[in-house]
């Protein structure tokens, strides 16, 4: 599997100064991107679902790629084209035999030996973090882009790196080996998402 973009904006309401999901995705595809993930931790199920569907029907108009967080009952109920999976949710192998042919499944890892078994579980690509420090997500582990270095020669799939990244140290992931970057606040938390999302593809693109 090929990621459909370099680029991976994560839509995230908490660091989106008070914006919606559907006008941020909007700005992100202005801007070019075309791999988004809905990553909400706090909004009950009953009104993540038809926010899901909306912002994945969105996607789907646009060519662009779908990926829900965290959970595979949403995933799946949304109708997203994949799932993304961190160390503490349903495992892997498990979330693969949920999905649907055709979903992709993304897992996050910290280490060589979580980046193989993701591989080994099904993952359709390893995202690998933090890569910088972040705000972000609280209890971060910093891995610093070398471990994108070390694990890019035993994982066969496309590889993220995410955390603290910008369209200032983009290039520097990519440089190590990653195939894409994960952003959210760099996007989502910024003055201008459209902007910021061309940005960071201006930035990114020469590498491919
Ligand atoms: N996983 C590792 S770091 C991180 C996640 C979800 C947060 C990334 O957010 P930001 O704002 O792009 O640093
Ligand atoms: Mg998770």
């Amino acid at each position: 599997m090929r990621l459909p973009s370099p680029l991976y904006a994560i839509l995230d309401r908490s660091v989106a100064r008070g914006r919606d999901l559907p006008a941020l995705l909007e700005a992100v595809l202005a801007g070019g991107g075309r791999l988004v993930q809905l990553r909400e931790k706090t909004m009950p199920l009953v009104e993540l679902l038809p926010l899901a569907r909306q912002l994945g029907r969105r996607c789907r108009e646009a060519g662009a790629l779908f990926v829900v967080n965290d959970r595979a009952d949403l995933a799946l109920a949304a109708d997203a084209g994949g799932l993304h999976v961190g160390q503490d949710d349903l495992p892997a192998l498990e979330a693969r035999r949920l999905l649907r042919p055709g979903m992709i499944l993304g897992v996050s890892t910290h280490d060589e030996a979580e980046a193989r078994r993701a591989v080994a579980d099904g993952a359709d690509y390893v995202a690998i973090g933090s890569i910088f420090p972040t705000a972000t997500k609280a209890g971060f582990q910093l891995v610093g882009p070398d471990l994108i270095r070390r694990v890019r020669p035993v994982v066969p799939v496309p590889l993220v790196g995410i955390g603290g990244i910008t369209a200032d140290n983009a290039p520097t992931v990519l440089a190590a080996g990653a195939d894409g970057v994960a952003v959210i606040s760099a996007i989502c938390a910024a003055p201008d998402p459209e902007a910021a999302t061309h940005r960071l593809l201006e930035r990114i693109l020469p590498w491919r």
